[in-house]
């Protein structure tokens, strides 16, 4: 197989090696993990376990204290479940809840892709997690990893035939782009080791599997929930009288960037062309391919899709597809966006049976003092038949509810407080944060933790302006590499250090246009001071329908400025250059 990427001049990065080496994932993980006697693993292997859905990570937190008392760090691993779709059934929720509670943090966490995650999981724990889980169907294969992730799809699928199609083409996505590899069973499952026969092979990944990362997203418009032009792959679907007749295919979506590195940037996808529904599996399989072929592995802040189609085109790259494919794109359909917000509250679905969308800020699921919210959860599985959705907004939906399960769920919700969640501000209903501190090793900021704090903030500006309603997108996140979502927000914090972010406003609601940067760096405080005044014009000065991402871009960023806070008068464009004097 040819990867014609690495150019001769510059050598593969570590990463490539440790892939190859690996035979297919498996390593030295399982006599790493076996062994009692050291709380990590290897630099090599703390790579490889990514593919199997977990990270090593260390309490940061407790990182000062014990440097000062002569201590190694306090290591633990974050593992991810793979749940295309979001999908899960109330047992397969129960058993999470419990090994939560006996092998993690406790508490799980919904992400920005639609499934849980464990923190605080030590390192002999891990094994009796995985088995856990595989008890009810559940695995972490390929939910990190330089693979096709967590493929996203709109929650709901009882609400129309289209959803459960929809829904089903992305599973389908999803198992036909996992890897082949039975590592993940010898190491975790005990699983007999391949030995003898046919050498095992990759068909589709290959032996090195992937430069990088790789995301998939599927959208039913007009919501764009996945927010799918931040995906590497997209698929659009065209819906005509109620009949879903194939997809429009983006592709080379991504959003991670180093501060004050402009060879690296978010990038909206392109749009290549309408396909036919069974045509799905097709343009994944060409897609994946050719940027498995000609991504970039000498440099792993160069080597997402997003890079390979902007240095290529994606003239050339839509070529490269239909000739891998066999596939001819048509034009692509016109499609319009108008939200990404969850539907909160109940809802009735085609079925008969109705939906719940709950509100779960940062989609942090865990029992504090005054809020047992993991505890509600737990009782709301033990009685529910349908299923748990997870939402690509870290919410939950408690989906397929019958009318007589309906009362029941409404008096939980109701005696732990949970009914009233939906009723907060919009601009807290479209509020995301990432992780960060103290579990992510890459955080220079806070995110999740002073999440609350600044919704409040901001909150008091929006009542007083009388905009406790209007839904805005403020997402934050505790770095650059932009897991929430950031660039994509009408109001986006990007952490920088402690208590310092860059600040960036404009994105179109509907996810189809990147926000700009405003200020490289401010704190909250200042930044809540700045955006008051543009709060309080949105409120008084706003067009009909006008979405404050819309108002800003409109009335407060004029074209190819980048702005500065001066103080607390507003946003100033930078000083012109001063003309310089001619050479004599
Ligand atoms: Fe992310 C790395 C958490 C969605 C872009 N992300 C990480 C790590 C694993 C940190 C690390 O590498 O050591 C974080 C673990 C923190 C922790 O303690 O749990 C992390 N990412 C998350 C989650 C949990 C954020 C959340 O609060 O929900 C999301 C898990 C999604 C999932 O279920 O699969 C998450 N990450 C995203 C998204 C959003 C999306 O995919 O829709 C992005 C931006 C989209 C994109 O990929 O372009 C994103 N994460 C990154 C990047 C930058 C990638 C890049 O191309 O530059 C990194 C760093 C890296 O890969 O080197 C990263
Ligand atoms: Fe960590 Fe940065 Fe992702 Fe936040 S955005 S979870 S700080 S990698």
């Amino acid at each position: 197989m040819s990867h014609e990427a690495a150019p001769a001049s510059k050598p593969l990065v570590a990463n490539e090696g440790i892939k190859t080496a690996s035979r297919h994932l498996r390593g030295n993980l399982k006599a790493e993990f076996a062994d009692a006697s050291t709380a990590t693993v290897s630099a090599d292997s703390e790579q490889l376990i990514k593919f199997h859905g977990t990270y090593q990570q260390d309490d940061r937190d407790q990182r000062v204290a014990l440097k000062k008392a002569g201590k190694d760090k306090a290591y633990s691993f974050m593992l991810r479940v793979r749940l295309p779709g979001g999908k899960a059934t109330s047992q397969q929720w129960l058993v999470l809840d419990q090994l939560a509670t006996e092998l993690a943090s406790p508490s799980l966490r919904l992400t920005t892709r639609q499934t849980f995650q464990f923190h605080g999981v030590l390192k002999g724990n891990m094994k009796p997690l995985i088995q856990g889980m595989h008890k009810v169907l559940l695995d972490s294969i390929a939910a990190c990893g330089d693979v096709n992730r967590n493929v996203m799809a709109p929650v709901n699928p009882e609400q129309s035939p289209v959803l459960e199609q929809v829904y089903q083409d992305a599973k389908g996505w999803s198992d036909y782009a996992l890897p082949k590899t039975r590592a993940y069973h010898e190491i975790w499952l005990d699983e007999e080791l391949v030995a003898g026969g046919e050498p095992e092979r990759e068909p589709m990944y290959g032996d090195t599997y992937l430069p990088r990362k790789f995301k998939t997203g599927f959208a039913v418009p007009p919501s764009n929930d996945v927010d799918v032009y931040s995906q590497d792959l997209g698929y659009i679907a065209i819906i005509e009288d109620g009949k879903l007749l194939g997809y429009n295919v983006t592709v080379g979506g991504g959003l991670g960037m180093s501060h004050g590195n402009e060879e690296t940037f978010p990038r909206l996808a392109d749009t290549l062309g309408f396909i036919a529904r069974e045509n799905v599996n097709k343009i994944g399989h060409a897609v994946l391919t050719t940027q498995r072929d000609f991504g970039d592995r000498t440099n792993r802040r160069h080597a997402r899709l997003k890079y390979t189609i902007a240095d290529k085109g994606v003239e050339w790259f839509k070529a490269e597809v239909e000739k891998r494919s066999g596939v001819t794109f048509a034009p692509a359909r016109p499609v319009t966006f108008t939200t990404i917000q969850d539907p909160h509250g109940w809802h009735k679905n085609a079925d008969g049976t109705w939906f719940y969308g709950l509100h779960i800020l940062s989609g942090r699921i865990v029992d504090r003092a005054g809020w047992p919210m993991k505890t509600a959860l737990r009782e709301i599985a033990q009685m529910h038949r349908g299923d748990f959705r997870l939402t690509p907004s870290q919410n939950l939906t408690i989906s397929g509810v019958s009318e007589k399960e309906k009362p029941v769920i409404e008096a939980i919700l109701a005696r732990y407080g949970l009914d009233k969640e939906n009723e907060r501000s919009g601009l807290r209903l479209n509020a995301l944060s990432c992780v960060a501190l103290p579990t992510c090793g890459l955080a220079l900021a806070e995110s999740e933790r002073a999440l609350p704090d600044l919704v409040a903030r901001f909150e008091s500006i929006l009542d007083e302006a009388g905009l406790h309603e209007d839904a805005i997108s403020l997402r934050v996140t505790g770095c650059p590499n932009g897991c929430a979502r950031p660039y994509l927000a009408e109001i986006g914090f990007v952490g920088k250090a402690p208590n310092k972010y860059a600040l960036y406003l404009g994105a179109a609601y509907n996810g189809t246009r990147l926000n700009r940067l405003v200020s490289p760096s401010i704190t909250f405080e200042d930044a809540v001071k700045l955006l008051e005044p543009v709060i309080k014009r949105y409120a008084k000065e706003r067009l009909p329908g006008e979405k404050f991402g819309d108002f800003c871009e409109r009335e407060i960023l004029p074209k190819d400025a980048t702005f500065h806070f001066v103080g607390h008068g507003g946003l100033v464009p930078p000083p012109a250059p001063k003309a310089s004097a001619p050479a004599s």
